[in-house]
């Protein structure tokens, strides 16, 4: 399956209520010719709200959906083409791919519990790995003997793709920092591509815990003063808006530089990244979106494209 066939599948949820929402708008002056009246705007806006891209993003949308040229009578098509249109240009700014600015270049990947950090770094992994990249993975989430298992079936999925290797604490109960170290360590040794962190689930909330990730940033600086490269924070799509909070809270601690959305599959919220699209957490605008994750296989996870993101999420074939 493509990519694009994958994110509009996995958008089916969100797209389910905003096409929902247009065929109600449309269809609302059955009979006498469809346009956009205050009833038309009025559904949208709900269909857009459900959708989670919050109120000032739907009304603003709305203003937009005003000024544009349509077809009289307005048809289901042309709505769906004008108004993704309108949200793929708010979503351009969040459209950054990511670099690779040194060898190895090292990517932190943070996120709260559960958020899918592990089986991302995995499908990211594979991505690489099948381009001839060597990934190094530092299994550093020490909290749990579990996760590093995890992360192990993981890497040995990735593995099937190209080269990557795993550096697992030296002892149970190792030190995060040290872990990531041996990694970077292992990776330049061996004219590694690329060195991809895993790290212990971290509530927004817990002060102390979040500190381990200046630290652990501390200690791998000891062998590369530009490292990390990239901090992605991982954030569950089934959260919606309520992930903007978390990514404030990470971004306080330690400078965030990219986002990676999982879970997209499982949600009608897809709508919350226009509302990610509005927050400048940087002085250039919002934070980018790496990737995307629309299910549980190596294969589910892929570029954002706005255009596509759009298409997907307006119900566009
Ligand atoms: N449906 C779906 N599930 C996902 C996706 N990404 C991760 N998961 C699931 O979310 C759960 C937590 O993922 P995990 O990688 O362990 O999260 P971590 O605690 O942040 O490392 C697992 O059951 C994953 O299979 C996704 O894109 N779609
Ligand atoms: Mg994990």
């Amino acid at each position: 399956m493509s990519w694009f066939s994958r994110i509009t599948s996995g958008l089916t949820k969100s797209a389910a209520s905003v096409t929902e929402g247009i065929k109600q708008a449309v269809g609302q002056s059955l009979g006498l010719a469809a346009k956009l009246d205050d009833a038309t705007l009025e559904d949208l806006e709900e269909a857009l709200i459900a959708a989670d891209t919050s109120l000032p993003v739907a009304q603003a949308l709305l203003k937009d959906l005003k000024k544009s040229k349509l077809p009289d009578p307005l048809t289901e098509d042309a709505l769906k083409q004008t108004l993704a249109t309108l949200i793929a240009a708010r979503l351009q700014p969040l459209a950054q791919p990511l670099t690779f600015p040194a060898s190895p270049t090292v990517i932190l990947v943070a996120g709260v519990n559960g958020a899918g950090k592990t089986t991302t770094i995995g499908k990211l992994a594979a991505q690489w790995a099948g381009q001839g990249k060597h990934v190094v993975v530092a299994a550093a989430d020490t909290f749990r003997a579990a996760a590093v298992q995890q992360l192990k079936v993981w890497t040995d999925r990735a593995a099937t793709k190209g080269k990557v290797t795993i550096v697992p604490p030296a002892k149970e109960g190792a030190d995060s920092a040290a872990v990531a170290y041996a990694a970077l360590e292992h990776a330049q040794t061996e004219h590694a591509d690329i060195v991809l962190i895993d790290t212990a689930g971290r509530l927004a909330n817990r002060q102390d815990l979040l500190a381990e990730l200046p630290k652990l940033t501390r200690v791998i600086q000891k062998l590369d003063a530009s490292a990390p490269h990239h901090t992605l924070l991982v954030l569950d799509a089934t959260l919606g808006q309520s992930t903007i909070p978390q990514v404030a809270e990470f971004h306080k601690q330690i400078p965030l530089t990219g986002l990676i959305v999982t879970k997209l599959d499982g949600t009608a919220k897809a709508g919350f990244l226009l509302a990610l699209a509005a927050q400048n957490f940087t002085a250039n605008g919002p934070l980018p979106v790496v990737a995307l994750g629309v299910g549980e296989t190596l294969d589910d996870l892929g570029p954002f494209n706005p255009q596509a993101f759009a298409n997907a999420l307006v119900g566009l074939e």
